[in-house]
This record gives structure tokens, C-alpha cells and sequence, in this order.
């Protein structure tokens, strides 16, 4: 594009997770010069919930129209399983504003709407929240991903899945059918996983593993232990090699920045006074800008 004789080329940029903190969100935009004429964001998830104003960060993500692409974090599946019914204190406040705002229609058609993942075939790259089993090739994950949208999309459907949901399910194999139980398991991993086995068994709290530990998901990839009784690794790692696509993801606040040649973690604990990361997906330098966040909350109260 051609502009008083300037050259000014579309720019993509894929940003961590917000957790409603609008005003760094927006000094972030003006750090990379978006230009929502000719640039796109790409948004991890997490967008809302634990900052100070999650329903203008959604308006805000809304309103950028198809200049934004976002998958679903483990916060938006919560927002849905509220507006479901499923009882959340956490997360009472946010979804009071949001049934009682104007648009709330709008906002929760959309809401509903959000991908579990993005792939961008030009790009090679694509976008989940948390991660991806070792175990799922791109085309499972994009029919995973299908699947969910049409559960979330129907009010009945999206009820049934998150009143119904028996967490134990997490503990057995993945269900090879075609039940909600099977997707259900496939969302777990989507928005929350951040260490499983090669053969795709996830590393989920109540492990007996980890259960003793204050916080296990406080395990970053550098401290994970390496012993024959520990077979986790982050599921990055574990990802097979021939694989042609990047994958761009958030959730993982405690690791911060990670940069692997397979996998990009842009979570950088924004909310808890770190950074939100932008990182430019379409050019070779892989150009990465952050601004600084105050605290707006511990990982310990949240
Ligand atoms: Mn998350």
C-alpha cells in the first residue's frame, strides 16, 4: 500500500494473554504503530477476567471486526459456562456486567463464536490457548475445534456440556468416539494443559504426582524435573517433528516469554504486573514488543 510515497505493508501480530487490562492493551497498539486498516492481531485467549475492565477489553476485540482473530481461553469457556448457568464466584462479577450491559446479545452471540484454534496455512502458523496434545495431528485439532464451535454455538448443546461435565473424565484416555465426553477432554486440553506425557496423558493438578505442591502449575519447562517417574514434559516439546505449523499459545503466565522453534508462549504475566507481549508473526525477525503492566493482581489470589 502506497501512501504520500511511503511503502506500508500489512503487519501480523499475535498479543498474550490481556486478562482485561485495556489500557495496556491499547499502549501496546501504539508501541507497534497498529493500524487497523491494513494490520491484524491475533489474540490468544484470556482476554478477560482477574484485570481491571474485561467487558470493554471484549468490546474493544469485538469491535476490531476481522482485523482480530482470537481462540478461546480457559476464561472465555468460563464465561460461556456461565452464561450456561454453571455457577462461577469468580467469575460472577464479569458475567453480572455482561448480562446487564446493552449489547449483552451481541456480546454473548460472539463469545459463543470464538475458535478453540486458528491456523494460518500462508503463515504456517497457528493458535491455540494452551496447548495441543502430541498425539493430534493439525487436522484433528482443526475437526476438534469445529466440533466445539458447534457445541458452543447451540444454548442446548453448550448446557448440556458444561452442566453434565464430570471432571474424572480428565483422569481416564481420551473417548474415541464422537461424545461430548470426547470433547469435553479435547477443551480441557486446548485451554489448560501445559505438561503431558508422549502418549498425550495430560499433567493436571490433582495429580498425585504434584498434588502435594502449593501451586504444580507454577512448573516452568527449565524446572521441570527429568526422572523416569516423571514423564511430563511441556506438551511443546512433545510435539511431533515434522509437523509444518508453528503454534502461537498463552496460559503458561509462570514460564513468561518462551521461545522454542516449534512453539511461541506469549503469556508474560501482564496481569500480575509483568508484560503484554506482541510478537510480529508475518516477517522472518519474529519482532517481539512488550510494555510493562502494574500489578493488578497476585497468581496467589486469583
Ligand atoms: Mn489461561
Amino acid at each position: 500500500m502506497e501512501l504520500w510515497g511511503c511503502e506500508f505493508s500489512m503487519a501480523v501480530y499475535a498479543i498474550g494473554d490481556v486478562h482485561g487490562c485495556l489500557s495496556e492493551l491499547k499502549q501496546l497498539l501504539a508501541a507497534i504503530a497498529f493500524h487497523p486498516e491494513h494490520d491484524h492481531l491475533w489474540f490468544v485467549g484470556d482476554f478477560i477476567n482477574r484485570g481491571p475492565d474485561s467487558l470493554g477489553t471484549l468490546r474493544f476485540i469485538r469491535e476490531l471486526g476481522d482485523r482480530a482473530v482470537v481462540v478461546m481461553g480457559n476464561h472465555e469457556g468460563r464465561a460461556v459456562a456461565g452464561l450456561c448457568g454453571w455457577e462461577d464466584n469468580g467469575l460472577a462479577p464479569f458475567l453480572q456486567e455482561l448480562r446487564s450491559a446493552p449489547d449483552a446479545l451481541e456480546l454473548e452471540h460472539w463469545l459463543r463464536r470464538i475458535p478453540l484454534f486458528h491456523c494460518d496455512q500462508s503463515l504456517g502458523i497457528g493458535m491455540v490457548h494452551a496447548g495441543l496434545s502430541p498425539t493430534w495431528s493439525l487436522d484433528e485439532v482443526r475437526g476438534l475445534s469445529l466440533a466445539l464451535g458447534k457445541v458452543f454455538a447451540d444454548p442446548d448443546t453448550s448446557r448440556r456440556f458444561f452442566l453434565e461435565w464430570d471432571n474424572a473424565i480428565l483422569d481416564q484416555e481420551m473417548p474415541q468416539d464422537d461424545s461430548l465426553d470426547r470433547l469435553r477432554f479435547a477443551f480441557a486440553i486446548m485451554t489448560r494443559l501445559r505438561m503431558c506425557s508422549a502418549d498425550g496423558r495430560p499433567l493436571w493438578p490433582n495429580h498425585p504426582l504434584v498434588a502435594g505442591l502449593a501451586n504444580p502449575y507454577a512448573f516452568v519447562p527449565s524446572s521441570a524435573p527429568q526422572s523416569p517417574d516423571f514423564p511430563f514434559r511441556p506438551w511443546f516439546e512433545l510435539r511431533p517433528e515434522q509437523e509444518r505449523a508453528r503454534i502461537v499459545y498463552g496460559h503458561w503466565a509462570a514460564a513468561g516469554l518462551t521461545i522454542n522453534p516449534q512453539a511461541w508462549g506469549l503469556d508474560s504475566g501482564c496481569v500480575y504486573g509483568g508484560k503484554l507481549t506482541a510478537m510480529r508473526l508475518d516477517h522472518p525477525d519474529r519482532q517481539i514488543t512488550q510494555v510493562v503492566c502494574p500489578r493488578y493482581v497476585t497468581p496467589e489470589s486469583s
